[in-house]
């Protein structure tokens, strides 16, 4: 493997002309995982043998969704990545044949398995390896041809685990419009008996249908993950193979979808989304990229049964210089020192009587353009993306309510256009910030109305 990924490293050395459009592309994120060129979506990450592997949805045709194949990503320290060769290409005259849609990785008996969505129509395959690198189609794909009687057109996106007894997998799907994850059982992974919907949603809630559903223990409950529009997680308890729910809510209201997890070496469960795009399709065509990998981020459960997430300590390693500032203000300091496009920031807020607190990123020091991000106290929210002028463009948000006497903090990651922000590890906004200005690197903290805010920030160096 190692030799591998020292090919893969010298395999993509950017040639002179794409090297220097890469340093001109003030959008083009350094310490996120993005495959070298075009299209990627919905990561599908597995841990083995201290390696972290995210497969994900690719297009390498163009910057924007196709044919889609499985590309491949491995990290051994969940800081620095590198893209390894195409894992699954669709097979003309195939189940497969219009793409391999999302799915996940199981081991079982020392041998890898890859169980995923062919289409069209809709079906799910099973492929096989030994190394994670070169895969090999089951011959009689597909393994599963037809949805049951009554679910709809979403049939797809099956999320596989072993239990004491047999192998068990969850297909996302719909009935009527409400989502529903369905239940299989095989003792081979290939011969699937259907069950009965593991559990099924409520259209008001969590959407018309599941895609990618992710399913697994933690501490002391099961979380059910299912993404329409908007990545959702279910606490709950699993019982005779039911899925009773009893806390949910967003894992992350911005540009971020299609999230699923690992098991790692330590036990932790590590989430990875698909970081979307949110800007027009000619924007994306002009750079040459579209979408990347989210930072990793590690699920808990809290006193209360809801979810936390916090991003994965491992990313301490890309920390290069460190910054401190104390800061009162009624309206917007900019920060001395600390300035740039790749940078880490946690800013502890003492929110007083303020009735907003936040940062500006990526502005200009007159602030004629800047992006801010701020937690809206009196509206309960987390809002990220425009500017201080017109607060529509690119605005995302989610809800974030803050207690009284509460301190905030926002522990921010800036990557170019990237911003992922973690909110008292209980509330996750990614957002997108797009700029041609150079200029537009300043970075300060607002507030409206006084508050007290302690600064510590870090340069970032980029990934490889
Ligand atoms: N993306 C895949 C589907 C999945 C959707 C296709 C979610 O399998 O349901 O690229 O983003």
């Amino acid at each position: 493997m190692i030799l591998l990924i020292m090919l893969c490293a010298l395999s993509m050395v950017h040639s002179h002309g794409e090297e220097a459009s890469m340093k001109t592309d003030l959008d083009r994120p350094t310490y996120h995982f993005m495959p070298q060129k075009n299209w990627m979506n919905d990561p599908k990450p597995f841990f083995s043998k201290g390696e972290y592997h995210v497969f994900f949805q690719y297009n390498p045709d163009a910057p924007q969704w196709g044919l889609i194949r499985w590309g491949h990503a491995v990290s051994r320290d969940l800081a620095h990545w590198t893209q390894l060769p195409i894992a699954l290409t669709p097979t003309p005259d195939s189940p497969d044949k219009d793409g391999c849609w999302t799915g996940c990785v199981v081991e079982k008996d020392g041998q890898y398995h890859i169980l995923y969505t062919g289409v069209q129509p809709q079906v799910q395959c099973l492929a096989t390896s030994r190394d994670l690198i070169t895969w090999e189609k089951y011959k009689d794909n597909p393994v599963l041809a037809k949805a049951p009687e009554g679910f709809g057109d979403c049939w797809r996106d099956p999320c596989a685990w072993k239990e004491s007894d047999a192998w068990y997998m969850l297909i996302g799907s719909q009935h009527g419009d409400t989502g529903a994850a369905l239940l299989y059982r095989s003792s081979d992974l290939i011969h699937w008996e259907y069950l009965h919907p593991l559990y099924s949603g409520d259209k008001t809630v969590d959407g018309t249908m599941f895609e990618c559903p992710d399913f697994f223990a933690l501490d002391d409950k099961h979380v059910l993950i299912t993404s329409c529009g908007t990545t959702f997680w279910h606490t709950g308890s699993y019982a005779d193979h039911r899925f009773t729910m009893e806390k949910q809510g967003v894992t992350d209201g911005g540009n971020f979808y299609a999230a699923k997890t690992l098991r790692d070496d330590k036990g932790r469960r590590i989430l990875f989304g698909w970081v979307t795009e949110n800007r027009p399709q000619e924007e994306c065509n002009a750079s040459g990229w579209a979408s990347l990998l989210s930072l990793p981020r590690v699920l808990g459960i809290r006193k209360d049964g809801t979810l936390s997430t916090s991003p994965a300590p491992e990313l301490r390693a890309l920390r290069v210089t460190r910054h401190t500032a104390s800061v009162s203000t009624d309206s917007i300091k900019m920060l001395d020192g600390l300035q740039g496009n790749a940078v880490e920031i946690i800013a502890r807020f003492k929110p007083g009587q303020a009735k907003r607190v936040g940062l500006i990123l990526r502005s200009t020091p007159d602030q004629s353009e800047c992006t801010s991000l701020f937690v809206d106290l009196e509206k309960k929210l987390l809002v990220a993306g425009g500017g201080l002028g017109d607060p529509s463009i690119r605005r995302v948000q989610t809800a974030f309510e803050v207690k009284p006497g509460e301190e905030i903090t926002l522990h921010v990651f800036l990557d170019h256009s990237v911003i992922e922000i973690f909110a008292n590890d209980r509330a996750c906004l990614t957002a997108r910030t797009y700029t041609t200005n150079p200029d537009a690197n300043r970075i300060g903290i607002l507030s409206l109305g006084p508050s007290e805010c302690a600064v510590e920030a870090w340069e970032i160096g980029g990934n490889g």
